[in-house]
């Protein structure tokens, strides 16, 4: 999944993609580099990023959607906003990527009646706030747990499992203890037999690790992708496309899996 941010505050690539056409532009790129899925976000929800309204944020994302709705693959849309979920939807998006997991009021019907992809991921806390004092017992298992009371819900509001993707939502409010643990025990979320999603790329995680900034966590990016292939995910979320895609086809073929060229 090769990310697109149509945000002027996004940490990692912040005010690069800011027109239609350069976003639509590096879309391509990301296809030619060998991205399955697309994910366009137009509100940031880096740690400390503030809300923006829904105007704006459709402003932002509804053109560069429209321009992608037959670009050869499913597009995703980063969203917390029913309304711009449902306009997503009409819009030609396949999946609604969702950090709050479809618990904000009406969201669980904006896509109900549709027949997206739903990505639920895990965040304690909001993003203003949520590394300020991240705090767990058993990380993996209040994860696993949350993501099992989502998919309950969606699927008591007629969404079924077939559309359901998980996400243990790495860096939303997790310090780099719980991260490397989510990483480890990532099998264990995968076990709930719904298609785990994670996004490493270029995260503060790895800066921790690294003591690189963004633009410059490529290497350790690829080597969360392929850990976290390794340990169950079956989507990656990733800036550095051409790069993960190609060490996902090494891992793909030592393993035996399907062919990401297919
Ligand atoms: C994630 C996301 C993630 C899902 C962002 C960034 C911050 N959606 N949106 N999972 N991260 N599903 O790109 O680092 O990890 S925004």
């Amino acid at each position: 999944m090769g990310v697109i941010n149509v945000t002027p505050d996004s940490f990692s690539d912040g005010n690069r993609y800011l027109t239609v056409d350069q976003a639509v532009a590096h879309a391509r790129m990301l296809i030619d580099e060998g991205a399955h899925i697309l994910d366009i976000g137009g509100e940031s929800t880096r740690p400390g990023a503030l809300p923006v309204t829904l105007e704006e944020e459709r402003r932002r994302v509804l053109p560069v959607l429209e321009r992608l709705a037959d670009c050869g693959v499913p597009v995703s849309l980063d969203t917390q906003k029913p309304e711009l979920m449902r306009e997503a939807i009409a819009a030609g998006a396949s999946m609604i990527n969702d950090i709050n997991a479809l618990a904000v009021p009406g969201a669980l019907e904006a896509v109900a009646g549709a027949s997206a992809a739903v990505c639920l991921m895990h965040k304690q806390g909001d993003p203003r706030t949520m590394q300020q004092a991240p705090r767990y017992g058993d990380v993996v298992r209040e994860v696993r747990d949350y993501l099992v009371t989502r998919i309950d819900a969606a699927e008591r509001a007629g969404i079924r499992r077939e559309r359901l993707v998980i996400d243990p939502g790495f860096g939303f409010g997790k310090t780099l203890e719980h991260n490397l643990a989510l990483l480890r025990g990532l099998a264990q979320i995968a076990a709930l037999g719904v298609p785990v999603l994670a996004g490493l790329s270029r995260k503060s995680m790895l800066g921790k690790i690294t003591g690189r900034e963004p633009g410059e966590r490529v290497f350790a990016s690829v080597a969360a992708a392929v850990i976290a292939a390794e340990h169950g995910a079956r989507i990656v979320r990733a800036h550095d496309v051409a790069a993960t895609h190609d060490a996902l086809a090494v891992w793909a073929a030592v393993t035996g899996s399907q062919n990401l060229n297919q």
